[in-house]
């Protein structure tokens, strides 16, 4: 869906690394690699994360693209690697002679991709489809995002994000309280948060087709982060309780600007950035992987079990809106491009 900003990535949660490929950055953008690791960093932090990041101190090496600092207009590398991979050399070994079923699993966890990636795949051992499917990869996704967002500073746009709400709680006290007493009965929490873009020209996307409402856009790119299940814009999840008198934000003029006392819309009507900021709220499921694990059935002989127990997050909601916003950034950066098409900036 990204025609102009586009990126691949590849790596497994306990592989060697991960890595991207970014293409169609114009040549001359400044690279900060100091702001990548920061990123990288915030997607690591948060109340309620486990052991892994106890390990992990992410950090995005840059392999090409990028010359004294900027861009040179080819294609930029970046490479994250994994430190935990020293504990999993063999484990996630390339060579057949190394076969081992050491860490092979075959309970399905459920609402993890383990059932049914494991028949789309044809997958014995659970562990082939837990390594791409975890919310790892979000690390490299994060540092790509990092990118976007340096270009996106060029335009002056910026982002800010937060959490609304973890299980009951809704101040910061409350979650750190509601996180506890779920690490504590072995159980996850998911919650609500707000990312809030300003500084938008207006008119990135259209309404002349399906596929080219920003809105549409940005919803594939949120809702498909690992846990995310539901995607609003504004004050989208509430517009069935409210009439249109109240929810339409009403055009004023001001010293020949057009102004709005309200953002309902969250900065896109039709499809199109309006000029106002643009808000995008997401709930993030809780995590699936659990220490009291939940029924299921063994894969190997159908019989009733419980779930196999992975080292996890209790909660991973404010990883969760660094990993949106960065997933935001590249679909911005992508109309950008498709908007002011350039080669080269200054
Ligand atoms: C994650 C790394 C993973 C998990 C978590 C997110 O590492 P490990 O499996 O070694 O603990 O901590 O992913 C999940 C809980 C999940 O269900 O995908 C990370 O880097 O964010």
């Amino acid at each position: 869906m990204l025609e102009k900003f586009r990126f691949l990535t590849s790596g497994e949660s306990h592989g060697k690394c991960l890595t991207a490929i970014i293409e169609g950055l114009p040549a001359g953008l400044n690279i900060d690699t100091n702001f990548i690791n920061s990123e990288l960093k915030r997607r690591q932090q948060g109340y309620g994360r486990g052991g892994r990041m106890a390990i992990e101190a992410d950090t995005a090496e840059i392999t090409s693209g990028v010359r004294f600092g900027k861009t040179i207009g080819s294609p930029v590398t970046l490479v994250i690697c994994n430190k935990d991979y020293e504990n999993w050399q063999k484990i996630m070994s390339i060579n057949p002679e190394d076969t081992n079923d050491e860490k092979s699993f075959t309970a399905y966890r459920p609402g993890h991709a383990d059932y049914a990636g494991s028949i789309k795949y044809n997958h014995k051992d659970l562990r082939n489809v837990l390594e791409r499917s975890s919310a790892r990869k979000t690390a490299i996704e994060v540092a790509v995002g990092a990118v976007a967002k340096l270009f996106l500073k060029h335009y002056n746009i910026e982002c800010t994000s937060k959490i609304l709400q973890i299980g009951n709680g809704k101040t910061e006290e409350e979650f750190h309280k509601e996180i506890d007493k779920a690490k504590e009965a072995g159980d996850t929490l998911g919650g609500k948060f707000e990312i809030t873009y300003t500084n938008l020209p207006v008119g990135l996307g259209s309404y002349v087709h399906w596929d080219r409402g920003i809105d549409g856009k940005i919803a594939q790119a949120v809702m498909s982060i690992p846990a995310v299940k539901s995607v609003s814009i504004g004050d989208g999840e509430d517009a069935y309780k409210i009439s249109g008198k109240d929810f339409h934000d009403e055009i004023y003029c001001e010293n020949g600007n057009i102004t709005r006392n309200t953002n309902h819309a969250g900065g896109i009507e039709g499809g199109m950035t309006n000029g106002e900021d643009l808000i995008v709220k997401a709930v993030m499921k809780p995590i699936p992987t659990l220490k009291t694990p939940l029924a299921t059935v063994d894969s190997k002989n159908m019989a009733e079990t419980t779930a196999h127990f992975e080292r996890s997050d209790t909660c991973a909601v404010e990883a969760c809106a660094v990993v949106a916003e960065a997933r935001i950034a590249c679909v911005l950066a992508n109309e950008i491009m498709l908007k002011y098409p350039t080669d080269y900036i200054e």
